[in-house]
């Protein structure tokens, strides 16, 4: 490289990356095609437009790509062309999210009257009058399911649902109820931080007892769904969005389905991302999308969301046995969610961080649900072993983990 600046940092990174264990639930490591789609020459090209409809002229070769990544994106999951239709130009899973809402959601203009809300973490704002009912951020849901600091809580206004105080887990009954009562316009289902296994079906039956249309944002468990170790969503759900750079091993990047029928919400969710939302798609993205599609239908990466699950249950009852608060008693998926704080008996979420990643472990600070400490110095860190698992850690590599883990926390 001539920026030799550039290449210092680039190399300091890398190395940075190699000598860590990296719990980041969210994060993982591509392969050497991916990357080397990523910093090919399709970055150069401008394509607004879809396949055979595009604003710039030379797009023969982009409209094969972006075709052939369609086609991969449907076998991943399992889906014909005739049920489902598949947008994989989102730059990422929140303008990916948004896009969603701007075809489904009309805001109905700013509410007529300030609206005062108060949020599962006691937190204040203003939104449009019509509702997105999504998981509370401090319940393990994510900004773009209507929290009221992102854009999905500023056009739309959020009814968040959580979990139970006593099993930490989803109660289905007393969204449904929530459900009927607030009427959104549409329900997401999907998490950063819950461990469980979501009933989509449930889920199913609460959408269509208040006429809500059901999205399933399985950014986190994507890759356990092509994998075959997570329920399907899209047996229940009318719009399921991704990112492909978490268990699914891609480049940044996003999807989204929609299910194919008479409401034909695919082609307002077309228009929403291009030209509603974003210019050009990106094309070297696409293209590392699709090579990572090819990658999550063999055999060894079905192998590797065993893995990946395996390894964090694991992991979670290895915590457990040192004395760690696990959330929910466990895991069902590659993320496990430990209060470390333990009322006071324990260390904070930020103190455990640091502590780690001083000795080499990488991991976030997360709130936990019904946290009493605040969301910059919670009670909770989030572990991930989605990431190690492609550096090929088993079993016995999490027990050691958990003892390093276990160690550095108590001293
Ligand atoms: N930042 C992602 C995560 O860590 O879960 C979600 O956007």
């Amino acid at each position: 490289m001539k920026d030799k600046e550039i290449e210092k940092l680039i190399k300091e990174e890398e190395k940075r990356q190699k000598s860590v264990i990296n719990l980041i639930a969210s994060e993982n490591y591509v392969s050497d095609d991916v990357l080397k789609t990523l910093g090919s020459k399709l970055t150069n090209k401008y394509a607004e437009g879809y396949p055979g409809k595009r604003y710039y002229g030379g797009n023969k070769v982009i409209d094969k790509i972006e075709n052939l990544c369609i086609k991969r994106a449907l076998k991943a999951f399992k889906l014909s062309p005739e049920a489902w239709h598949v947008n994989v130009q989102p730059l990422s899973g929140s303008p990916a999210n948004l896009a969603v809402y701007l075809a489904l959601v009309p805001p109905g203009g700013p509410a007529s009257a300030p609206r005062l809300r108060q949020g599962f973490d006691g937190q204040e704002g203003y939104g449009g009058q019509s509702k997105i009912m999504g998981m509370s951020l401090a319940h393990g849901g994510h900004l773009t399911h209507g929290h009221f600091v992102s854009a999905s809580g500023k056009f739309w206004t959020q009814v968040p649902y959580g979990v139970d105080k006593e099993t930490e887990v989803l109660n289905y009954k007393k969204i449904k109820e929530l459900a009927i009562k607030e009427k959104p316009a549409i329900i997401v289902a999907g998490f950063t931080a819950y461990p469980r296994i979501i009933d989509f079906k449930k889920f199913r039956e609460i959408a269509d007892a208040c006429g809500a249309y059901l999205m399933v944002d399985m950014s986190h468990f994507a890759g356990l769904v092509a994998g075959g170790v997570y329920p399907s969503p899209f047996v229940y759900a009318d719009v399921v969005t991704t990112t492909i750079h978490k268990t699914l091993r891609g480049p940044r990047s996003a999807m989204i389905f929609s299910k194919i029928d008479e409401r034909e919400i695919y082609k307002k969710i077309d228009k929403a991302v291009f030209p509603g939302l974003q210019g050009g798609p990106h094309m070297n993205q696409i293209a590392a999308v699709a090579v990572a599609l090819k990658e999550a239908v063999s055999p060894a990466f079905k192998k590797y969301a065993k893995q990946v699950v395996k390894n964090a249950k694991v992991l979670a009852e290895e915590l457990k046995k040192y004395g760690w608060r696990i959330i929910s008693g466990g895991t069902d998926s590659h993320l496990i969610l430990v209060d470390v704080w333990m009322d006071g008996k324990g260390i904070t979420g930020s103190e455990a961080g640091d502590k780690l990643e001083k000795a080499g472990i990488i991991v976030n600070k997360n709130a936990i649900p019904f946290d009493t400490r605040k969301p910059f110095d919670p009670s909770g860190i989030r572990l991930g072993t989605a990431g190690e698992t492609t550096r090929g850690a088993k079993e016995k590599d999490m027990k050691k983990i958990a003892g390093r883990i276990n160690k550095i926390l108590r001293t």
